[in-house]
């Protein structure tokens, strides 16, 4: 396969697990998952994790996995990249998956000492892909293993990052986000 149909696939098989996070910044705030609960003397998520947050995020994941499978068959017959339509448990796993692997990475980061909105180099720019990812191969195998090939799983991991970092500046710069990780 050509890198650049790789890296379209990658991204397209991707964005049910990217929107996410990003409806979980616009939507986030109320009452929080942890519901104000500490273990020791800090709390177990922090006030960053909401359920309207999440619950917006994997709605949003959800819905793009719909629309884009609506023009998958398009989009291979305009470009000839063999990009795929979501069968509802993998739009599911990636969409569940990467609010759930962004919950993890706060209680990481809450376990050592981190303040809510601290930075956590690595495991920001990749803890939902630590957890779609796997998630999704459970829920939706067949379609998963199709999808997913290394070379796949290899653009994924290297865009990933460089994508967070830039719609993450861009969300700062807009006044949406608090930091700009
Ligand atoms: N958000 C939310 N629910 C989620 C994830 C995010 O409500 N499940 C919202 C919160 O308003 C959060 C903002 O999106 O402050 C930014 O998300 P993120 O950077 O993941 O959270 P942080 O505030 O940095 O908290 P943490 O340090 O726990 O990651
Ligand atoms: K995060
Ligand atoms: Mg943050």
């Amino acid at each position: 396969m050509a890198l650049l149909e790789t890296i379209v696939i990658a991204f397209w098989a991707m964005l049910p697990a990217y929107v996410p996070n990003n409806a979980a910044v616009l939507a986030g705030g109320g009452r929080p998952i942890d519901g104000g609960r500490t273990w020791g003397d800090k709390r177990m998520l922090g006030d960053g994790k909401t359920w309207r947050g999440t619950a917006a995020g994997v709605v949003a994941g959800l819905a793009l996995a719909g629309f884009l499978s609506l023009f998958a068959g398009d989009v291979q017959s305009a470009t000839g990249f063999d990009v795929p339509a979501f069968e509802p448990l993998a739009a599911l796993g990636l969409a569940a998956g990467a609010m759930l692997g962004d919950i993890l990475a706060s209680f990481l980061k809450r376990r050592t000492g981190r303040q809510r909105g601290a930075m956590f180099p690595g495991l920001d720019q990749l803890d939902f892909v630590v957890v779609s990812l796997p998630l999704t191969a459970l829920l939706s195998s067949e379609w998963f293993f199709d999808v997913f090939t290394w070379e796949v799983i290899a653009v994924v991991v290297v865009l990933t990052p460089i994508l967070h970092v830039t719609t993450n500046m861009i969300a700062y710069k807009l006044g949406l986000k608090n930091e700009p990780w």
